[in-house]
């Protein structure tokens, strides 16, 4: 029997089933190995092979081959991953111009994690009822510009419920992992969509009391039968650990477009002569905070990756 995995704790498993009932599993043999060097072997998202051994005993046989999934360093220091979330067909960035102000490094961070990892990304706009006319103004070009990128955006308040019937039709279907800063009403809008009252309950912390850095489990919701949110906690230590820093530029979309403009095919719009990317920041046909993130992105992985 095939169930799609709804939560887990590391030992052991929520499953939902095909017609919707809920078990909970373990894994007993050795499964498939996938490839990755993973703290957890099984993922909120991955569709799993389960057989009951007596009532209400369930394992997990097998993994059904994912279609993609997003990773990030297990700890700070080592090589071993932590698989977040598997199967997302979208992944929805969450944030606010204000309260709290808007975090465009995390933005970006995300834009370009999602892009190396080839899964589409809504970014959503919440609380625009706390906007003034001129604030609604600058939005609007925060809107064009991340639109000439080609990134799809909505505008709502999760409050007063402006844009949700929107957003509902945008995410019907589908595997949607959402992401946000505290804050920004990523709770707020799990309960408005899944009718449920789980807000604080997943606030988990990503430190514990000694402040170290810990292991949080995303956790998936269910909107109806096809359409499910998954819950991605502690995503600032997300992506940019599997490419190299040569490959940055291509997850930048509009450095992407531009490049068959530039001198060098390798070009990588830093100071290479001939660079028809860098000079559209330069002139503001581009964002340059945009053009900044990539600077401070390439260099960590510079660091990162020792060369
Ligand atoms: N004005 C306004 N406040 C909102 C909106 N959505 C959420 N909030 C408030 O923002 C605060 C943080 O929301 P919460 O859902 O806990 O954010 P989370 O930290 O991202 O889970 C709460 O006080 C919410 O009531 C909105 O659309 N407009
Ligand atoms: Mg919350
Ligand atoms: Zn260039």
């Amino acid at each position: 029997m095939k169930g799609l995995v709804i939560k887990s704790t590391g030992s052991w498993y929520r499953i939902r089933l095909d017609e919707g009932d809920k078990v909970e599993a373990r894994i007993r043999g050795k499964l498939r190995t996938t490839g990755i060097r993973s703290t957890n072997p099984v993922a909120v998202g991955d569709i799993v092979e389960l057989s009951q051994r007596s009532e209400g005993d369930w394992s997990i046989d097998d993994i059904v081959e994912r279609k993609n999934y997003i990773i990030r360093k297990a700890t700070n220091l080592s090589k071993q991953t932590h698989i977040i979330a598997a199967n997302i067909d979208l992944s929805v960035a969450l944030v606010t111009l204000k309260n709290p102000k808007i975090k465009f490094g995390f933005l970006d961070r995300m834009l370009v994690t999602t892009q190396a990892y080839g899964i589409p990304t809504l970014i959503i706009f919440n609380k625009i009822d706390l906007l003034t006319n001129e604030e609604l103004d600058y939005l609007d070009q925060l809107k064009s510009a991340y639109g000439n990128m080609g990134y799809e955006m909505l505008q709502v308040s999760v409050q007063n419920g402006t844009g949700i019937d929107h957003l509902k039709s945008l995410i019907q279907g589908k595997t949607c992992a959402i992401s946000g800063h505290s804050g920004v009403g990523k709770s707020s809008l799990l309960n408005a969509l899944t009718g449920l009252e789980i807000a604080r309950v997943t606030d988990v912390s990503d430190f514990n009391e000694k402040g170290q850095h810990t292991t949080t489990f995303a956790e998936l919701y269910e909107v109806n039968e096809t359409t499910f949110l998954i819950d991605t906690p502690g995503l600032k230590s997300f992506g940019l650990i599997d490419m190299e820093k040569e490959e940055l530029k291509d997850f930048f979309p509009e450095m992407l477009l531009r490049s068959g403009d530039c001198k060098f095919h390798n070009c990588l719009h830093i100071n290479e002569p001939g660079c028809a990317v860098k000079p559209a920041y330069e002139n503001s046909d581009l964002p340059w905070f945009r053009y900044e993130n990539y600077l401070h992105f390439f260099e960590e992985l510079k660091a990162l990756k020792g060369h």
